[in-house]
């Protein structure tokens, strides 16, 4: 059978967003709501203690926003999501 669709094929990488930024909050946000909880944060760094969290969370307020990320980032305190 002769595989002849590459129509297909350019239309899903025209309708994949532009979610591979490499820094920021990215696809960690798993309920895409825009701020990391510590257990969105954890998903993707396991490594991270609440110390870190707290720590990264500059405004107290229990969810790292995208600026916080950017810094913790920025820092090295958190890995930046990877794109593979
Ligand atoms: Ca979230
Ligand atoms: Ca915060």
């Amino acid at each position: 059978m002769k595989f002849r669709i590459p129509s297909l094929a350019a239309i899903s990488l025209l309708m994949t967003p532009a979610l591979a930024v490499g820094q920021g909050i990215g696809e960690a946000d798993a309920n895409g709501d825009g701020f990391l909880t510590m257990q969105e944060v954890q998903a993707v760094n396991p490594e991270i203690t609440i110390e870190d969290f707290n720590s990264m969370d500059s405004n107290a307020d229990g969810v790292l926003d995208e600026a916080e990320v950017k810094a913790a980032q920025d820092m090295g305190l958190m890995e930046a999501p990877s794109t593979d």
